[in-house]
């Protein structure tokens, strides 16, 4: 009993300890600071020096010396990586890479963008760490461009950004918002060309900047195949059909977008058609029995198709944004799944719950089957599914309901925080249109 009760000093001492080893780990994990690097860099140079002496010499007398020069090129190449923008990064693939701590994110607040559903503001709503607004995406080959909003708005002049999709892509469109809107002083400048609120949930919004003279739209869609009344005379419990073979009315009013950006895959499942009463139609043909796997794979051949067919390729950038993986722990949305307690991202491993794949697969396959073809596919892949798998941390939780929600049984561990998670999706959005625009650009300026 007695050695518990320690003298003032002795506390005292055992708190500096406490401290220091608490600062460590904390410096481990998310602060490697300029000591620890340093030490690590040290005995880095110092193995590696006597590596070089010591194997060289042995290398060389058994031959495989050239196999080491190979190994320390390889490691001094991985140093210094080119810039994606450089025609060097041209085979650059962007989605293979790690999360980095950087001190240098978010790169807005939610407070001071007014473009944010409430579910979407989780520190205003009191979500306490903020270490899921300080990742950053670093490609393995090469280095993104730093996201400039100035710059990409001036890009846009004149031009029209559409996401048509489901509410990940509303997520992903509300965060391009704020990251644009930073950067613009006057943010009366920037509305809703109809008046609508931010919180409409139906059809479209369409927010202009005004000193640009562009405009970032959203059009609501989640299937992106049409969604409509049944043909007359159809059982009762048939309430809507997904047209398979066709798209959703508002694609004539996306078709000429200057960039455009799809998504679709959360919907396509039992729960969110058949169970509702929404089946699938081919042609006047209803197809009770079709399941949602085939439905979505059809739908995805007929957005391939309109893409092929309806796109002015030399006006319109099309994107899909492939599956964004749900982090449900030990349920589902609708009772007790959670994810507040994760405040790390799940580097280094890939974490996609099993039946989520599948969404990713199909659509995966069907753009993969097409890529064969003979046509060229005029599409780009935002093919952030891997990435964001390790990002279990990045999700809404409990804290998409406000500061006085005491309720965790329901929570959301589908759509993200912002900032967050969909500002990087946006940041690869940047570096390839910006990529785009400066070899577009150079190819009219050498045809002419
Ligand atoms: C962002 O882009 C603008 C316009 O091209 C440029 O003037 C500005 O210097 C850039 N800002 C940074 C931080 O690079
Ligand atoms: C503004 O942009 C639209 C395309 O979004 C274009 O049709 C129109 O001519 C532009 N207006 C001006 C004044 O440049
Ligand atoms: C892609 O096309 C090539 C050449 O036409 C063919 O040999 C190959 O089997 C095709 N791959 C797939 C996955 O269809
Ligand atoms: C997307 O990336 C995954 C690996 O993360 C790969 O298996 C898949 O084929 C890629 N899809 C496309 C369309 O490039
Ligand atoms: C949360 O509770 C506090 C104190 O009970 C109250 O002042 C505040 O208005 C509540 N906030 C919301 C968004 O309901
Ligand atoms: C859209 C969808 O199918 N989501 C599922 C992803 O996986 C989790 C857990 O494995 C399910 O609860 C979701 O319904």
């Amino acid at each position: 009993m007695s050695s518990t009760k320690n003298s003032p000093k002795q506390h005292v001492e055992d708190m500096v300890v406490f401290e220091t080893l608490r600062k460590v780990k904390r410096l481990r994990l998310f602060e490697p600071s300029l000591v620890v690097v340093g030490f690590f860099l040290v005995l880095a140079f110092t193995t590696c020096c006597f590596l070089y002496l010591d194997f060289g010499e042995f290398g060389e007398r058994f031959g495989f010396s050239g196999e080491f020069k190979r190994f320390t090129w390889k490691m001094e190449q991985e140093h210094s990586r080119v810039d994606f923008l450089d025609e060097k990064g041209d085979k650059c693939d962007l989605f293979e890479g790690n999360w980095i701590w950087d001190e240098g994110y978010p790169l807005y607040e939610s407070k001071d963008c007014k473009f944010l559903d409430f579910g979407f503001r989780c520190s205003e709503n009191g979500r306490p760490d903020l270490f899921y607004t300080k990742w950053k995406w670093q490609p393995k080959d090469c280095n993104l461009p730093r996201f400039n909003a100035t710059m990409m708005l001036e890009k846009l002049r004149n031009k029209r950004l559409v996401f048509a999709g489901d509410s990940i892509g509303r997520n992903q469109w509300e965060s391009l918002l704020c990251m644009l809107s930073s950067e613009v002083p006057n943010k009366e400048s920037i509305y809703e060309v109809n008046g609508s609120p931010i919180t409409k949930h139906k059809g479209f919004l369409v927010f202009k900047f005004k000193d640009f003279n562009c405009t970032i739209e959203y059009y609501r869609a989640p299937f992106l195949v049409l969604q409509s009344r049944p043909p007359i005379g159809t059982t009762k419990k048939i309430r809507t059909t997904l047209k398979l073979d066709q798209m959703d009315w508002n694609s004539r009013k996306w078709s000429d977008a200057d960039v455009l950006v799809l998504n679709t895959g959360h919907w396509w499942n039992n729960e969110k058609t058949i169970k509702w009463g929404c089946y699938f139609q081919e042609g006047k043909e209803v197809k009770l029995e079709m399941k949602v796997e085939d439905a979505y794979k059809r739908s995805m051949e007929t957005i391939l198709n309109w893409i092929q067919d309806s796109i002015n390729p030399s006006k319109t950038q099309v994107f899909f944004r492939t599956y964004a993986p749900v982090h449900f722990r030990g349920g589902d949305w609708k009772k007790d799944g959670n994810c507040h307690l994760e405040t790390l991202p799940e580097l280094g491993s890939s974490l996609v719950p099993k039946d989520n794949w599948s969404q990713f697969k199909i659509a995966n396959s069907a753009i993969l089957a097409h890529t064969n073809t003979s046509q060229v596919l005029k599409l780009k892949i935002l093919n952030i599914t891997r990435m964001t798998g390790q990002r279990k941390d990045g999700h809404s939780s409990k804290y998409y309901l406000g500061p006085n929600n005491t309720n965790s049984h329901r929570q959301d561990c589908s759509h993200w925080c912002l900032p967050g998670v969909p500002d990087t999706w946006n940041e690869l959005l940047y570096a390839l249109f910006l990529k785009y625009e400066t070899s577009h650009r150079k190819l009219q300026y050498t045809t002419h």
